[in-house]
Parts: structure tokens; C-alpha cells; sequence
């Protein structure tokens, strides 16, 4: 057996489950393998990453090839042909007129270039002021100082210090009071986006850089955004120059039956992140769209200096490159995005049988992400869910909580009866729950 003390595991009850592990030994498709021997249905596409099913053999072979053809290439001042050809890819792949892509390794380093970039674009433009940067309450921006900053979740700041200065927050548009039980996105909430005003007159359009929202919040517990709401965002931003960041880390490649959240809903940002999907989670990486005009602001300075002082020794590594292109082909093959946006309404109603079910006090739903939200035990919030995700593990079957909200997010190749699977194993968990 092996020895579970040396590995601080990342956001995990370190002792609890050390005390009793589940662990994974292997994947294909819609499924897991457990170290017992046990078929554990996979409801979250790992963590919203593996949009495609486990263990693909055309990116495992294209992996493979790189690392004999070329294994590294340094990142600065040299470059190697895949990263240019995956670049080219994705600025086709995202609608919109975003010509240039920052490669990073995870979605919280997409969201610190972002941030970065959007400081440095305003300053290359003679208007230094603009550094302060707008999240939401609620917001899940990764774990990187900036974004924990304009990240809106408690515990993931309260014990780290004084953060960044010069951050502020909108309010979160979630309300079971006026939305529960919605399908797609709620009616009510639109006039939240008008915190934005009252923002801006508080710290003055000047000294405002970027607001930062994730489009649909995944990780805070499925948060989908009222119908008009990020219309109104971005009208806001425009009216003052603020750079809008839509973070698209989970709702980028397919989730939401479209290539990007900004072609769901028709609102361009002047700035996506992404990681996740962009290689089905077999290689870490993540990367940083920006709208036509940004890039070539910074391309003023004279010819022979670094035009931005920033970016990491794998920024656009050869391997992450290939799984990526790799895992594009079979987006593109498969007509994943078409799939899941097919998929998307049987997934609406059988998400929407948990309505009566006990405990459950909303659904909500988008895509091929579904929220459901279960009353908290008195006294001990996030104990009804937890109890529910290791019920459901018992039971063959892997879904996300945080608090009391369960997150389904499976890979887009998902069947139907893998869908009424994951509702007779939910419902059966739930109704046998305290
Ligand atoms: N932005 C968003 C919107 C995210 O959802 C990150 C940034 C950070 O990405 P990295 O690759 O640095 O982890 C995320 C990550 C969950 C869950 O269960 C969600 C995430 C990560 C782990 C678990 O909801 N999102």
C-alpha cells in the first residue's frame, strides 16, 4: 500500500481522506477505475477538464511523437512551430476579433497574465492611472495573489494577507429568492451589472483597469448569469474605457454546447482566459486571448526590447502544444461543441427531475453544467454535500460540491443513459440522505 503521508494534497480534507482514500488508477471515456476495481462514472469531466473522455489515443500518440521530435524548446527568444500553429487554431477557434494568444500552464496563471496585461496595456497607452481591477463576490479566478484578490470566495483569501490593493468587487447575481429552479439563464438580475456604476463613481473611470467575471461561475457553485446582465457589463465597460476579462477557464471548449461562453451569449470581452479543456486536462495549460489593438499598442516600443516582461519557462511548451492541437482535432472531428449543445436539453430535464427530490432547494443548468443546491444541515453547511459526493463515489459515481451545491460538468461525449445513470444514483443518494 502506498504511503499517503508526504503529498499536501491541493484543496482536500488532507486527513480525512488520508483516513479513508479514494483513489483512481484509471480512466477511458466517460469512466474511472478505482484502486478497488470499481467503474466510477465520471460526472465533472475530472475537474471540467477532460471535455472529450479519458484517455484519448490520438492525443497520447501525438504526445508521444513531441517528446521524441522535440522535447522543450525554450520559451524566450526562440520559438518551435507548434506553438504558432496552435495560436493560429485558437484565434480562429473563438469568435470575436481576437488576434493574439499568451500561452500559460493553468487557469490561474491565464488569469495573472490577464490582469497584467490589461494594467500594462493601459499604461503603454499614456494612461497609467487605470490599475485598479474589478471582480465579483463569489468569483473563482484561480490562486494566484491577483487572483484570489479580485476573486470573491472567503476562505481562499482570509488566511493569505493583505492581497493586492486596489481591488473591488461586484455583487454575485445568484438569488433562489427570485431564480430558483431556472433552465438556462434566470430572468431576474440584470440591474445587478448597474453596481458597476456606482463603482466607477466611487474610484473614477480613470484609475480603473479591467473588471474580471467569470461568464458562468463553475467552482463558487454554478452561478448562471440573468439574461441582459453581461450586456449590460460590457455596454459599462465600453462607456468607460474599462478593459472586460471574461474568465472562460471552465466554459471554454464546448461546455456550454458553443466554442467559448462569449459565442453562447454574444458578448465580446476585450480579454478570455482559458485552460482546461484546451488540451482535455492531459497536459497542463492555459491561455490568454486578447482583442485585436491590445497587442499591437504594446508593439510601439522600439524594435530590439521585450514588448512585455512577462511569461514562464513552458509558456507554450512542445508538449502541451501537441496534446493541444491534438485535442482541437478531435473537438473538430467529433463536432463536440455541436454535441453537447444536442445534449443539452435531455441534460436539462434530468437535471430538472431533482426538483421534489429532498433536500434540493434549486436546479440550475446551462450547457452541460448543472447546479443543484441542497438545504444545509443546521449548523454544518457543506455537510449534506459532502456526505452525498462519497455516497455517490460508494456508488460508482464522481460529482464536485462546494458548500452544500453539487456541480455536474461531465465530458461532452456523455450518452443518455449515462445521464439517467447519474440521476438514479443522485436521487437514490438523496433520498436515502439525512
Ligand atoms: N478560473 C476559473 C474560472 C476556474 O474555474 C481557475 C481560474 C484556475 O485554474 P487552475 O488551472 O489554476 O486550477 C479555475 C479553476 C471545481 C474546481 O471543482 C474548479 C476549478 C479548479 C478546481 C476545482 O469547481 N477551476
Amino acid at each position: 500500500m502506498t504511503n499517503l503521508d508526504a503529498y499536501w494534497m491541493p484543496f482536500t480534507a488532507n486527513r480525512q481522506f488520508k483516513a479513508n482514500p479514494r483513489m483512481l488508477v484509471s480512466a477511458k471515456d466517460m469512466h474511472f477505475t478505482s484502486d478497488d476495481n470499481r467503474s466510477i462514472l465520471d460526472g465533472t469531466a475530472g475537474l471540467w477538464c477532460v471535455n472529450a473522455g479519458h484517455a484519448r489515443e490520438t492525443i497520447a500518440e501525438a504526445v508521444k511523437q513531441q517528446v521524441l521530435r522535440l522535447d522543450y524548446a525554450p520559451a524566450f527568444q526562440m520559438g518551435h512551430p507548434a506553438a504558432f500553429e496552435l495560436a493560429e487554431r485558437l484565434v480562429k477557434l473563438i469568435p470575436g476579433n481576437f488576434d493574439r494568444v499568451f500561452f500559460t500552464n493553468s487557469g490561474s496563471e491565464s488569469v495573472e497574465t490577464a490582469l497584467k496585461i490589461a494594467i500594462a496595456y493601459h499604461r503603454v497607452k499614456g494612461e497609467g492611472t487605470r490599475q485598479r481591477l474589478i471582480g465579483r463576490v463569489r468569483g473563482y479566478h484561480g490562486v494566484g495573489f491577483g487572483g484570489i484578490s479580485v476573486g470573491g470566495i472567503a476562505p481562499n483569501r482570509k488566511v493569505f494577507g493583505s492581497l493586492l490593493t486596489g481591488v473591488d468587487h461586484l455583487p454575485h447575481t445568484h438569488s433562489i429568492e427570485h431564480n430558483a429552479f431556472s433552465r438556462k439563464q434566470p430572468e431576474w438580475g440584470a440591474h445587478l451589472a448597474d453596481e458597476l456604476e456606482g463603482i466607477v463613481a466611487l474610484h473614477d473611470a480613470s484609475n480603473i483597469a479591467a473588471v474580471i467575471v467569470e461568464p458562468v461561475a463553475g467552482s463558487t457553485g454554478v452561478l448562471i448569469p440573468p439574461k441582459g446582465y453581461l450586456e449590460r457589463l460590457r455596454a459599462i465597460c465600453d462607456k468607460y474605457g474599462i478593459l472586460l476579462i471574461f474568465d472562460e477557464v471552465i466554459t471554454g471548449f464546448g461546455r456550454l454546447g458553443s466554442s467559448f461562453a462569449t459565442e453562447y451569449f454574444g458578448v465580446i470581452p476585450d480579454i478570455v482566459t482559458a485552460a482546461k479543456g484546451i488540451t482535455n486536462g492531459t497536459v497542463p495549460m492555459g491561455a490568454v486571448f486578447v482583442k485585436e489593438g491590445i497587442y499591437d499598442t504594446f508593439m510601439n516600443a522600439p524594435e530590439n526590447t521585450i514588448e512585455l516582461f512577462h511569461g514562464y519557462t513552458y509558456s507554450g511548451h512542445p508538449v502541451a502544444c501537441a496534446a493541444a492541437l491534438a485535442t482541437l482535432d478531435i473537438y473538430e472531428e467529433e463536432k463536440l461543441f455541436e454535441r453537447a449543445e444536442q445534449m443539452a436539453s435531455y441534460w436539462e430535464d434530468a437535471v430538472h427531475s431533482f426538483k421534489g427530490v429532498q433536500h434540493v432547494i434549486d436546479v440550475r443548468n446551462l450547457g452541460l453544467v448543472a447546479g443543484i443546491e441542497l438545504e444545509s444541515l443546521a449548523g454544518k453547511p457543506g455537510k449534506r454535500a459532502f456526505d452525498c459526493f462519497v455516497k455517490c463515489y460508494e456508488k460508482g459515481l464522481l460529482i464536485r460540491t462546494t458548500g452544500d451545491i453539487i456541480a455536474l460538468s461531465p465530458p461532452l461525449i456523455i450518452e443518455k443513459e449515462h445521464i439517467d445513470r447519474i440521476v438514479e444514483i443522485l436521487t437514490g443518494v438523496l433520498q436515502e440522505m439525512e
